[in-house]
């Protein structure tokens, strides 16, 4: 039997910071076993089109049953488990290969969003337990994060053999060095390894139950 994998991603560092946290911490847990799937931790490039590339041949290649794209959220205080990816690209700033897309579809005739696949209020609670700062989050933006975002979901929603595969974005602060507010990177690589652990363990998928979305 061929080990059960979790694909993790993170960012290469974009708008003239040094370092990107989401690739730290994905980087920390790449490799490590967590209840008996192993983690890759791959990075994806802060580029339109590129990132989304890079994800389906991961997909492909590695055949996860649990996927959690990471990225950088500078002014966010938590953890922010994203609820919802939407079929807009309009950045404030150049990607990491100078394009600046502006009301543009992810995919061309695709609908308007997708939900994600995670079990966001378990995930929730579980961090809250754990003493990390977590929260829903119900926009991851307009920028290469939701662009890889809603694009893994409109993969999964049409590849057949990647019907049961579960993911989601998860946005991070950034790391004290970066500014404020921030966390350390201890308590990210713990919360995403939680994070993880949630998913595999919470069958029910409840953002996807209609009447439970609160
Ligand atoms: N954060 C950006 C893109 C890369 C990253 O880490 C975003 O939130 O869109």
């Amino acid at each position: 039997m061929p080990r059960k994998r979790v694909l993790l991603t993170g960012f290469d560092p974009f708008g003239g910071q040094a370092v990107n946290p989401s690739w730290m911490a994905v980087a920390a847990l790449h490799g490590t076993t967590v209840a008996g799937h192993e983690v890759i931790g791959a990075q994806v490039p802060t580029v339109f089109g590129a990132a989304l590339q890079a994800m389906r041949d991961l997909l492909r290649q590695h055949k996860p049953t649990l996927v959690l794209a990471t990225g950088q959220a500078g002014g966010r205080a938590a953890i922010s488990l994203e609820r919802v990816a939407i079929n807009v690209n309009d950045a404030r700033i150049p990607d990491n290969s100078g394009a600046q897309p502006v009301d543009t579809p992810v995919v061309p005739g695709g609908p308007a969003a997708y939900f994600t696949r995670l079990p966001i209020k378990a995930m929730l609670t579980e961090l809250q337990l754990r003493g990390i700062h977590a929260e829903v989050s119900q926009t991851a933006g307009t920028f290469v994060c939701n662009h890889l975002f809603y694009g893994l979901m409109h993969e999964l929603e049409t590849d057949p053999a990647l019907r049961d595969v579960r993911a989601g974005l998860i946005h991070v602060p950034w790391l004290p060095e970066q500014g404020q507010p921030s966390m350390p990177l201890a308590e990210l690589v713990e919360g995403l390894k939680a994070c993880i652990e949630c998913a595999l363990a919470t069958g029910h998928d409840i953002v996807r139950q209609a009447g439970a979305l609160n």
